[in-house]
């Protein structure tokens, strides 16, 4: 995400302002900590410092030589609760004071972003810290908007075999989000294979490089000038009508990073028809029950007229339910991303993306039910009640997305 940024905002890897850029809304991801010498406004935290060290001595070294970063120099040995109760929750204070400096030196805070996995114990335990902390400092008052890695539907190969206890011990923390921007890494591979016909699955590089580009156009809008824009409030109030309903499927085209030249080449108005196209799902399989959409816009010349008759005729072949006055809603940003020309993110409430969190609970059950690798969890203080709590409270949850369509003049199932 910061190799875009840097991109974007016209700073070099060493964190010195390129003359040949405009460098409008810098300020939103940096902070200048002398003249033209600018350092993200970043927090890294993992329970063992490999992930830290790699960043802090690579490519980007002098960039995040003075970040602030938070380890415990001990493995998570991938299970949750020692991220979340343990060695994790001993960098609680640490970490929450760092944020609440971060967040004073601000004239303005639009969001704090967070990225992590779900499936890990450091990403799922000391996430939970994280959005934690944010609820208790800044609940209503600042967007937490969090792009996740979820588990893949199918049985990919995983690092980690505990991934669904993580998962689903941890979900809970996603609904305390303003929004939440999940993805599969298997989705992203076979979107890849789809368009280019490649036959191998994508390495983390390649997956983290389209990935990486979610937040940098969610935050098109504070940052660049457009004729419609908005902040991530704003986004929030029109994506999310229900409090606990804010898993996005995002799509994202074109697919920059292969080919350019030829991407380029593509207008915003064709690729309208294929942003509700589930082969470009970030998360979930199949096509969607729409209820809320938004799609954001970059390129220097916008048709605002041409691109507005597009989505309405996009819309006019959906589902849309009922009672929701109006689902989607759009902005526009006159300045490109690094990668292409024109660039289109959409994010869309999908009320099936249940059955991607189905097969989740499915297979939780199954390993409680033969009580497979709990002792590890018991081990670390966790207690029977907990894995039944998060087991009720996913099913709530399925149960929440799956009503969304049930309402007076909804589809019914
Ligand atoms: N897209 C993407 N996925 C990754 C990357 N690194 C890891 N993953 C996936 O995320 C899952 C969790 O990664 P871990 O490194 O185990 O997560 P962690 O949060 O550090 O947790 P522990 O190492 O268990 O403390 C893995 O099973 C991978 O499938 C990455 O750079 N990009
Ligand atoms: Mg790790």
């Amino acid at each position: 995400m910061w190799m875009t940024l840097l991109n974007e905002q016209g700073i070099d890897e060493e964190g010195l302002l390129d003359s040949q850029n405009t460098h409008q809304g810098i300020n939103a991801y940096f902070d200048e900590v002398k003249q033209d010498v600018f350092r993200p406004r970043s927090i890294i935290a993992d329970l063992d410092d490999q992930e830290i060290n790699r960043i802090q001595n690579g490519f980007l070294k002098r960039l995040f030589q003075n970040n602030s970063s938070f380890s415990k120099q001990q493995s998570s040995l991938n299970i949750y609760p020692r991220g979340y109760y343990n060695q994790g929750a001993e960098l609680k204070e640490e970490i929450e004071y760092e944020i609440q400096k971060q967040v004073e030196v601000c004239d303005k805070v639009d969001s704090i972003q967070i990225q992590r996995s779900l499936c890990g114990g450091a990403g799922s335990g000391l996430g939970n810290v994280i959005s934690d902390i944010i609820l208790d400092n800044y609940f209503s008052q600042i967007i937490h908007n969090t792009l996740v890695h979820l588990p893949d539907n199918k049985d990919e190969i995983s690092w980690n075999t505990l991934e669904i206890y993580n998962t689903v011990l941890s979900l809970h923390s996603l609904v305390i989000s303003d929004i939440v921007i999940p993805f599969c890494n298997t989705n992203i591979s076979n979107m890849s294979q789809n368009s280019f016909q490649l036959q191998k699955q994508l390495n983390f590089d390649t997956i983290n490089n389209v990935v990486s580009q979610i937040h940098p156009n969610f935050t098109c809008g504070i940052r660049y000038p457009g004729s419609i824009n908005a902040s991530s409030r704003k986004i929030c109030t029109n994506l999310v009508p229900f409090a606990r309903i804010k898993m996005m499927t995002a799509t994202l085209l074109p697919y920059n990073y292969f080919r350019q030249n030829q991407i380029n080449q593509i207008e915003l108005v064709d690729m309208i028809p294929y942003t509700l196209n589930e082969k470009n799902f970030f998360f979930g399989h199949g096509n969607p029950s729409i209820i809320t959409s938004r799609h954001i816009f970059r390129s220097p010349s916008i048709f605002e007229e041409e691109l507005e008759l597009q989505l309405v005729k996009l819309y006019q072949k959906q589902q849309i339910p009922g009672w929701m006055p109006n689902s989607y809603s759009f902005q526009y940003c006159k300045v490109s991303s690094p990668f292409n020309k024109n660039q289109i993110l959409t994010l869309i409430l999908n009320r099936n993306i249940y059955n991607q969190l189905q097969t989740y609970q499915e297979k939780y059950d199954e390993m409680l039910r033969k009580r497979a690798f709990i002792h590890h969890y018991f081990q670390e203080g966790m207690d029977e009640m907990e894995f039944q709590e998060a087991k009720y409270n996913t099913a709530d949850l399925i149960t929440e997305y799956q009503i969304l369509t049930s309402f007076e003049g909804g589809q019914e199932e």
